[in-house]
């Protein structure tokens, strides 16, 4: 029996552990700072009944190393592998020639989607490993704790339900002979290896012909019945799926938490990872990046209302939904969900592993069509130009002014999302050698110099502004039509106003008087563009006066308006105060002398003495 103070401290020992299972058999390994290969290591040297491995890539030859040493000491090893890594992954192949030439029997996947496979069985031990990791040595072990790592999780077990599961999905995948191919030391046929056990529920294999399997599905069921909150590490976002139940669930009020992987946010290859974390960023999710000198490669999303954690190789893409082979676990053991939670915590609040998520902007867009200061374009027109691959909307400036003002803003494509009503591009996509191009719904005007920009959009509106570029139209300008409308009317002995109809195209109008309407035509005001309005004060009273108006631009005249014309009334009669002379002629007035209409003024006719003969008068002001 232990005394009383050993008992204290066992007691306050187990206290002190961290989250471990109440089966002593089970763990979680954290890259991020525990050495995770070494557990894996001892696994592989204590076996004496058989080992059943399948994985992606494997860099890190001490695996194999280990794997013939026990081959060769009479323990049966099976491999199932997949060359289609080697181009991407460099040593993957040597570790394949490594096992070939040891007569490790071996198949590897021959249908379209990768073995997405992780994992270790150990029969004699009843022990079980798997995670997202690959067989490379940063994916196990932290080349500085916190600092330097690749998020993971590895999970070792000794679950009989989780380890039944696995050696019949492994027996089946062994001997499948549709989708997988003999690539070494295979003799005899196909035999499986254990009894075929039930499929844990909570495991999850794609792909599979049961829908209700697809990783998607179920991923989006579980987000979809969340009532608490959600945290979620993942790799990889390329599936809309994914992320549109995501911003479901902040749009009935669950938090969502997301650390993900900014390499993969600006992965070329996999530009539908930005355009959902944009999308995500908009939606109200919290998102923080890796900030530490590793990888985030972690797939793994806590459920709080749950109680689950849904952990294994499948990111939130399209292939890992259900095409490529892999292997997950919606699992409610409460140790497994708080171990995770803890790990969350220490990620999400760490200022030094993590950090913030600030949304990119695009590329420039590079202009196609028409060339800078290009001649005799077509009037009717498509502009072309690369937006890059994080663009997916475009804000288009366009007119006659070198400083084009905004033609038409956010122009999409269906496939980026565009939304019942939104301007969309001809062509247009992120992917690869689509470019974007736009045809201007309207007929341009003949020898006319039009500018453009373009203005690239991610859908977290951060933007890039492209350079201004013009072009000319075919053909000469044609002048503008005649204006029409013309009226004239007389205000004041001294003043007619004439009004037209305005004309589309003119840079301005001429104004034209005649005495007659037929001859003597002179010009007598030059107007502005879109000026209808004329006083003419260079009148007299009691005469009759002929207007014409045309408009012109820089391809010339239009024809003439229709001719108006008008009659200035009399002056009105002297009032009393006015000094009125009667003169027959008076061709030199010095002051504000006017003829006024009274023939009765002294000097007039009826006194017959004056020589002038008609009456003139100077007003006095008093
Ligand atoms: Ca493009
Ligand atoms: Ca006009």
């Amino acid at each position: 029996m232990p005394g009383p103070r050993l008992l204290i401290s066992l007691i306050l020992a187990l206290m002190l552990l961290p989250v471990v299972n109440t089966h002593a058999q089970e763990r979680l390994c954290d890259t991020a700072f525990e050495d995770c290969r070494t557990p894996l290591w001892q696994l592989i040297d204590a076996e004496t009944q058989g080992i059943d491995v399948g994985f992606w890539f494997m860099q890190d030859s001490s695996y194999a190393t280990k794997l013939i040493n026990r081959f060769k000491a009479g323990v049966p090893v099976r491999v199932l592998v997949d060359p289609r890594a080697n181009p991407t992954y460099a040593g993957n192949e040597a570790v394949l020639n490594q096992l070939r030439d040891a007569g490790i029997p071996m198949r590897y996947k021959l249908t379209n989607g990768i073995l997405h496979w992780k994992m270790m069985l150990f029969v004699g031990q009843n022990k079980l490993e798997f995670s997202g990791a690959n067989y490379s040595g940063n994916f196990f072990v932290p080349d500085s704790p916190y600092v330097n790592y690749f998020d993971e999780a590895i999970y070792f077990t000794d679950d009989p339900s989780l380890i039944q599961s696995f050696k019949t999905k492994y027996d089946d995948v062994w001997t499948n002979t549709a989708d997988y191919g003999n690539y070494a030391n295979i003799t005899g046929p196909l035999t499986r290896r254990y009894p075929t056990f039930p499929i844990n529920p909570e495991l999850n294999f794609p792909p599979t012909a049961d829908f209700s399997q697809d990783f998607l599905t179920r991923t989006q069921q579980r987000l979809n019945a969340e009532t608490q909150k959600i945290d979620v590490i993942m790799y990889r976002i390329t599936n809309q799926g994914y992320a549109d139940t995501t911003i479901a669930a902040v749009n009935r009020g669950i938090p969502v938490r997301l650390i993900h992987e900014p390499d993969e946010y600006r992965n070329l290859a996999r530009q539908w990872d930005a355009w959902n974390m944009d999308r995500m960023y908009m939606g109200g999710v919290q998102i923080k990046m890796r900030k530490h000198l590793g990888l985030n490669h972690q797939k793994s999303v806590l459920l709080y209302g749950q109680g689950m954690t849904i952990f294994g190789s499948s990111n939130w893409t399209g292939p890992s939904s259900n095409f490529q082979q892999e292997h997950n676990y919606f699992t409610t053991k409460p140790w497994f969900f708080q171990w995770f939670v803890n790990q969350f915590e220490r990620k999400w609040t760490s200022t030094t592993e993590n950090e913030p998520f600030v949304p990119l902007p695009p590329t420039q867009p590079t202009y196609v069509f028409p060339a800078n200061s290009a001649i005799a374009q077509a009037t009717t027109l498509t502009l072309n130009w690369e937006g890059g691959p994080w663009a997916h909307k475009y804000d288009i400036y366009f007119g006659t002014s070198p400083n084009p003002p905004l033609y038409v803003a956010n122009v999409s494509t269906f496939q980026s999302g565009a939304q019942a009503g939104q301007p969309l591009l001809d062509t247009g996509s992120v992917d690869d050698g689509v470019m974007e191009s736009y045809t201007i719904p309207m007929t341009l005007q003949q020898g006319t110099t039009y500018y453009w920009r373009i203005v690239g959009k991610t859908m977290a509106n951060q933007t890039a502004t492209g350079p201004t570029w013009s072009f000319v139209t075919t053909g000469s300008v044609a002048p503008p039509a005649a204006p029409s409308g013309l009226t004239a009317t007389a205000i004041s002995p001294t003043r007619i106003d004439l009004s037209w109809n305005d004309v589309g195209g003119e840079t301005g109008f001429r104004v034209e008087r005649s005495p007659n309407g037929s001859s003597g035509w002179a010009e007598i005001a030059s107007l502005g563009a879109n000026q209808i309005t004329y006083s003419d004060t260079s009148v007299t009273a009691q005469q009759t006066y002929f207007y014409r108006v045309r408009a012109l631009n820089t391809g010339g005249f239009s024809p003439y308006s229709n001719v108006a014309s008008a009659t200035t009334p009399s002056p009105p009669p002297p009032s009393a105060g006015d000094i009125v002379l009667w003169a027959a002629e008076a061709p030199q007035r010095v002051g504000n002398w006017s003829v006024v209409a009274d023939a009765t003024a002294a000097g007039g006719p009826e006194h017959r003495s004056a020589r002038m003969h008609r009456p003139i008068r100077q007003t006095i002001s008093k």
